[in-house]
């Protein structure tokens, strides 16, 4: 499922590489933000998204650092309009600071990021690794390269692999659905409404760990298409097509409501979308509910 590399990019296996290895260094200056960046900001991001300062710190950290590697031809953020361009062959699309609402309420956030062959806003299926980090009780970095997602602890930017391969359990356990029930569309309501008797809830506010949930226990996690916002919540660029990219690797499934979020093309950087994702079976009946 990912795309083998261009045999002209001979060094585009030690880039990816190197942003690996950088965004696990930049793990420590990203945890001294959440520290002493405690406050808001004036600004919101290009989704409308009120920014706070940690979010604008984590940001300008990662841009400094990626696009410091050689091999890196732009930087994407969530937190900016456009793409900062370099020159280098593969494209790096960061969400700096995810789920930083719960940086008051001290609970679980993190890094995602997603490296392409093509400059964003660009297809799912032109990554060529992706992963996220959570800044939990330890930081911890799931990497998905090569169609396997290893997951490391991090101590002081240096990684430590504590599994090798990770998967999504067969049997689902735990789910999290986004966005209020009462904003629930008539399709995902009753097949929500299922699988909630069947699994036991785990929704966070940092999909970061949720997903991590879903990949430790098995499961499913969806922030659906709403009532009132039927593009849903989340970015395809900075959170889909990373997350669709890792939970895939790990044998699981990913769906915008009409197939695999890989395969969706976003118009703009900052496009918004459904997304469901976790064991293909409880994908299956979301998509066949929702299917728009
Ligand atoms: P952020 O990237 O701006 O922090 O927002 C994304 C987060 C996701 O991590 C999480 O799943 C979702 O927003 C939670 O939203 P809500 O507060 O509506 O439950
Ligand atoms: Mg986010």
């Amino acid at each position: 499922m990912s795309e083998s590399l261009d045999a002209s990019a001979p060094n585009a296996d030690a880039t990816v590489a190197q942003v690996i290895d950088t965004i696990a260094e930049t793990t420590s200056d990203v945890r001294t933000a959440i520290f002493t960046e405690r406050g808001h900001s004036d600004s919101v991001n290009p989704t409308g998204d009120e920014q706070l300062a940690a979010d604008l710190r984590a940001d300008e950290i990662f841009e400094q650092r990626l696009l410091a590697i050689d091999g890196v031809a732009s930087y994407a953020s969530e937190e900016r309009e456009d793409v900062t361009t370099a020159t280098g062959r593969l494209h790096v699309a960061v969400d700096p600071l995810d789920g930083s609402s719960n940086l008051e309420p001290n609970s679980g956030m993190g890094t995602i990021f997603a490296v392409y062959t093509e400059r964003p806003p660009t297809s799912g299926r032109n990554l060529v690794a992706a992963g996220f980090v959570i800044y939990g009780p330890v930081t911890s970095m799931l990497v998905a390269r090569d169609d396997r997602v290893r997951e490391y602890l991090l101590e002081d930017g240096e990684k430590r692999l504590v599994d090798n391969e990770v998967t999504v359990p067969e049997d689902p356990t735990v789910f999290g659905f986004g966005g209020g029930v009462d904003s629930w569309t008539d399709e995902f309501e009753p097949v929500a409404e299922e699988i909630r008797e069947e699994l036991k809830l785990r929704y966070g506010g940092a999909m970061v760990a949720d997903i991590n949930q879903v990949l430790t226990y098995g499961g499913v996690f969806a922030y659906p298409a709403l009532e009132s916002r039927p593009e849903g919540k989340l970015r395809l660029q900075f959170e889909g097509h990373p997350m669709a990219y890792i939970v895939e690797s790990a044998g699981g499934s990913s769906s915008n409501g009409d197939g695999s979020l890989l395969s969706a093309e976003p118009d703009g950087l900052h496009e918004r979308t459904p997304l469901y994702l976790g064991n293909d079976e409880l994908i299956d009946r979301i998509e066949s509910a929702v299917e728009r």
